[in-house]
């Protein structure tokens, strides 16, 4: 699939702002208004991150939003919140009310309809139908006089919702009202991900981040249709998260992190908000506490569970691979199983990620004897366990993934678990690790799996990617962030973009559609969207950029290296 570069004409005609205009931004507004660019729409249909499935454009056509556009929708309570989302979403820069009204009211004029197939007649163009759509697809038509989403699952509808929102200029991310011509591309999209799961990973432990800060994760994720958020809740500098029954994990084991930082967690009801804030974007939530190893702040709040029973001072350095849980004595199986009960209360998801990785003291049977005690106890929980790929030579338990994150492809006890029944979730060091610099000058970050821009980032396939492992195997894809040299939104924005709609892309969209030279080309048109809406980016020399466009009184977002901490 081929794109042109976004036309910067068209871009910055969208985003002049009504706001203390100069006369000149006036008078080139009238000109362009009366201009025959301004009918063109300013983005095309195949400029959607990540690649749809099938499209087909209708050069001819294109719908505009209008001040009596309203959006009608299915009456279903969560195709109601897909609708409410897409008028926040719009709203703000367009400033048109966009009324959310129930399908079977009265039509307002040029509307654009979210309809769960199933739950109301189909949609009178029926192309491919709806049949197919799954779990997480959805068909979304724009036409001359409506804009229709149909999908199967209120997650269909979110992410048919994302798609119209690429759809629109780069000014619909302004946080505040752009005078513009609010032109969506006509044509149909039919949509559907290539791997159920596709995540990212925040490292909330060698940095704590405020909620605030993960929802905003949350937020770009969602935009490129990843649907899992993985938290590294604990590490050797700080516990996260709140447990009721050894209540010191959180209090004392949480107050440090790497450098001299106060460190924190989240309440249960912190935790509860960030589940529902990500439930609403169909992002379900990973929680991981990692064991036997990287557990010196546990030890810290308890040292009971130290092999010595002598508490270690806090630690902020970021070495790993010195701290480990008794695995001799039976206190800490009661730790573990208090622990996992409590966090896999408070998570809907299915999944609880028990770690596993870098316990350098913990060895052979002793290790494989912890993990699959860990692993029985998360079963009981009535959870899906999830572990590093060093979980491997473990046992089998019912439906467990690991998570693979080696350099080297060819790991014969990874694709030994996988015969035994494990599902693997691909996470390539050398390709999806956020926390690696994009280049030798990169102010942070890591680089002993190599340095990642991203093209690397792009340039591999989940599917086919570790030896002896059947894409049938392979449940999906996630990029890791680490958070050893993150210590702000700025840093994780910077480390997170462009990298993370590279891996959403493989995550989503079909094999047949991968292909680096259209990607950079379709990524280029984010630039702008990112600057519009205030998000740092790292502005990656393999990609074609256009000038970003100015909104006169706006402020500059940071966008670089030199952004502010
Ligand atoms: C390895 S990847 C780790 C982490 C570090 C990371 C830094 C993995 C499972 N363990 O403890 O933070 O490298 O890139």
């Amino acid at each position: 699939m081929s794109s042109p570069t976004p036309d910067p004409t068209t871009a910055d005609a969208a985003v002049l702002h009504p706001h203390e205009p100069e006369a000149g931004d006036l008078a080139a507004l009238a000109a362009r208004t009366a201009g025959d660019d301004l009918l063109a729409p300013p983005v095309r249909l195949d400029d959607v991150v990540p690649a749809p499935e099938l499209l087909e454009a209708d050069p001819g056509t294109t719908f505009v939003l209008a001040g009596d556009t309203a959006i009608r929708v299915t009456t279903h309570p969560g195709a109601r919140e897909v609708a409410d989302h897409l008028a926040e979403l719009l709203r703000p820069a367009t400033g048109l009310p966009l009324p959310v009204a129930d399908a079977l009211a009265v039509d307002p004029a040029g509307p654009m309809t979210l309809t769960l197939a199933g739950t109301t007649p189909p949609p009178p163009a029926t192309t491919g139908g709806s049949a197919d759509l799954g779990a997480e697809g959805y068909r979304l038509d724009v036409g001359s006089s409506e804009v229709r989403v149909v999908a199967e699952t209120t997650a269909g509808l979110f992410y048919g919702v994302q798609t119209l929102r690429q759809l629109l200029p780069a000014a619909v991310e302004s946080p505040t009202p752009v005078a513009g011509r609010w032109a969506l591309p006509g044509g149909t999209i039919l949509d559907r991900p290539r791997f159920p799961y596709r995540g990212a990973m925040l490292d909330v432990a060698r940095h704590f981040f405020a909620v605030e800060d993960v929802l905003r994760v949350v937020d770009h994720l969602a935009r490129y249709k990843l649907n899992h958020l993985h938290l590294h809740l604990t590490d050797d500098q700080g516990w996260r998260i709140a447990v009721d029954s050894w209540p010191r994990l959180a209090t004392v084991g949480g107050a440090s992190e790497v450098g001299d930082g106060p460190g924190g967690h989240y309440t249960k009801d912190d935790y509860r908000r960030i589940v529902s804030y990500a439930s609403a974007r169909h992002v379900t939530l990973v929680p991981e506490i990692d064991l036997p190893g990287h557990t010196n702040a546990a030890l810290v709040a308890y040292p009971e569970l130290a092999p010595d029973k002598v508490a270690p001072p806090p630690y902020t350095g970021t070495e790993v691979g010195f701290s480990y849980v008794d695995p001799a004595d039976e206190r800490t199986y009661d730790f573990v199983t208090d622990v996992l009960g409590e966090v896999a209360a408070l998570t809907p998801g299915p999944w609880l990620h028990i770690g596993g990785d870098e316990a350098f003291k913990v060895k052979g049977e002793v290790y494989t004897g912890f993990v699959e005690r860990a692993q029985r106890i998360v079963a009981d929980t009535g959870k899906t366990v999830v572990g590093w790929h060093q979980l491997a030579p473990a046992a089998h338990v019912d439906g467990r993934v690991l998570q693979w994150w080696g350099t080297d492809a060819a790991d014969p006890a990874t694709a030994d678990a996988v015969r035994r029944g494990a599902r693997l979730i691909v996470s390539p060091g050398n390709h999806a690790y956020l926390d690696m610099k994009y280049a030798e000058d990169t102010r942070i970050g890591h680089d002993w799996a190599g340095l990642i821009d991203v093209r690397r980032a792009y340039d591999w396939d989940p599917g086919t990617h570790v030896t002896d492992v059947p894409t049938t195997a392979v449940l999906g894809v996630e990029a890791p962030l680490w958070t050893e040299s993150v210590t702000s939104l700025a840093d994780i924005e910077f480390l997170l973009l462009p990298r993370l709609p590279a891996i959403a892309e493989l995550g989503w969209s079909p094999r047949a559609t991968n292909d680096w030279a259209g990607f950079r080309e379709r990524l280029a048109g984010h630039g702008p969207r990112w600057s519009t809406a205030g998000i740092t980016f790292h502005r990656s020399p393999e990609v074609p950029w256009p000038a970003t466009p100015t909104i006169p009184g706006q402020r500059p977002a940071a966008t670089s290296d030199t952004a502010e901490r």
